[in-house]
């Protein structure tokens, strides 16, 4: 595994950063280098999704475990008003995971946006949308 990220390194001068990232993540805390960047792999409501009813909750799932103290999400309605809770935190016992509750949603379009930082100590963000009631 490691022979082929070299490999990669020096045909590639974009990946580097990654390939970096990779490496230190190794170094750093002694775990396979699969321990990288943190990307969404699914939430709930479903990324792009329509719901009948309005959710409760948000909850979101990473493709790594996440920095507690530096992760959070919040969602907005059209207008661009805060309807989470203001609660967002990291499941207890599943550190891949994040999730807030919502206030009562109309129906209606709205945006989630996350910031979260990765065990390897990497920032990824990203936004996606879901819809209530149409
Ligand atoms: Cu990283």
């Amino acid at each position: 595994m490691r022979i082929k990220l070299a490999n990669a390194a020096a045909g590639d001068v974009a990946n580097r950063g990654l390939i970096w990232c990779l490496a230190l993540a190794a170094f750093l805390f002694r775990t396979p280098v699969a321990l990288a960047h943190a990307f969404l792999d699914h939430a709930a409501p479903a990324v792009g999704s329509s719901v009948a009813s309005a959710p409760a909750e948000i909850k979101l799932w990473f493709t790594e475990q996440l920095e507690p103290a530096f992760s959070s999400v919040e969602v907005t309605d059209q207008f661009g008003n805060r309807v989470d809770a203001g609660d967002a935190k990291v499941a207890r016992g599943d550190a891949t995971q994040l999730e807030a509750r919502l206030k009562p949603l109309p129906p209606g379009t709205y945006k989630v946006i996350w910031h979260v930082v990765s065990a390897d100590t990497h920032r990824t963000e990203g936004q996606f949308t879901f819809t209530v009631g149409r």
